[in-house]
């Protein structure tokens, strides 16, 4: 059986790099059906049995892009093995915005900090057993450049398909958020398999276009979603967003640990 793996991060991240280190000369390039979205695919040397896909750089999973749907529609309905999200180690707040995104689709995630080259040259570390645990995903240095931990990278991935391993990240959103999430859920058409069930409360909660005109189910959940808005006085995607990136800033911090000392957060 072929293992699909899921190259996934936002632009400039190093996914075309590390994509090129772990496939070589062995690539399918193409367009996504219906868009000029490039699409990357190519068997991982040494695991022929196993396919990577480039998907497109994205910093969110919302339905306002091109990239962002071609991205999001692969991993709902393609549901690949695991994902790889690669992300820039020298920008860590800002790409774990993705990252936390990513954790709630029901698929394994590996996390590839990359451009440690980078990190480590300016006297940095990052506390990768600390982050490791809090998000609940493994993570491994890299630095795709060179090819630095992209074996050991490779090697975890192919494992984490073959036995996959799924926690849902705990603590991104408020009380009243999750109340919403697990009625919403609960009101979910039964063919939405459990893995897959938060995510589509999340983006029903976000009134997100594309899985409302998907799902058809939009009314019952009207006053649920109000109630939580009129609660935290913001509509509710602003909600989502701003819990999110609250959650980042509390979680990083003593995770990048500058050479003077300091971390990332109180510079
Ligand atoms: P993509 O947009 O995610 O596909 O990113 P690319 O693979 O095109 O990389 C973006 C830029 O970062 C390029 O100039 C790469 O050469 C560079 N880059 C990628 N990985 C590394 C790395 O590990 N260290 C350093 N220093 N640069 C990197
Ligand atoms: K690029
Ligand atoms: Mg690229």
């Amino acid at each position: 059986m072929v293992t699909k793996i899921a190259l996934a991060g936002n632009p400039n991240s190093g996914k075309t790099t590390l994509f090129n280190d772990l496939t070589g000369s062995n690539q399918y390039v193409g367009n996504w059906p219906g868009v000029t979205v490039e699409k990357k695919e190519g068997k991982i040397q040494g695991h022929e049995d196993t396919i990577l896909m480039d998907l497109p750089g994205i910093y969110s999973l919302s339905p306002y892009t091109l990239e962002e749907v071609v991205t999001r529609n692969y991993l709902i309905n393609e549901k690949p093995n695991a994902i790889i999200n690669i992300i820039d180690g020298s920008n860590l707040e800002r790409n774990l915005y993705l990252t936390t995104q990513l954790l709630e689709l029901g698929i394994p995630v590996i996390v590839a900090i990359n451009m440690m080259d980078i990190v480590k040259k300016r006297g940095d570390k990052i506390d990768t057993a600390k982050l490791s645990k809090a998000i609940g995903c493994e993570i491994v240095e890299i630095t795709a450049l060179d090819g630095t931990g992209t074996k050991e990278l490779i090697n975890k991935v192919v494992k984490l398909a073959q036995n996959p391993k799924k926690k849902v990240p705990k603590g991104i959103f408020s009380l009243e958020v999750e109340k919403a999430l697990s009625t919403i859920e609960d009101q979910l058409p039964k063919e939405i398999s459990i893995t897959q069930r938060r995510w589509y409360a999340i983006k029903l909660f976000e009134r997100d276009k594309n899985v409302l005109k998907e799902l058809n189910i939009a009314s019952n959940l009207d006053g649920i979603i109000t109630f939580v808005e009129n609660t935290l006085d913001d509509d509710s995607e602003s909600i989502i967003i701003n819990e999110r990136y609250n959650y980042i800033t509390k979680t990083i911090k003593g995770i990048y640990v500058k050479k003077n000392g300091s971390d990332l957060t109180t510079s």
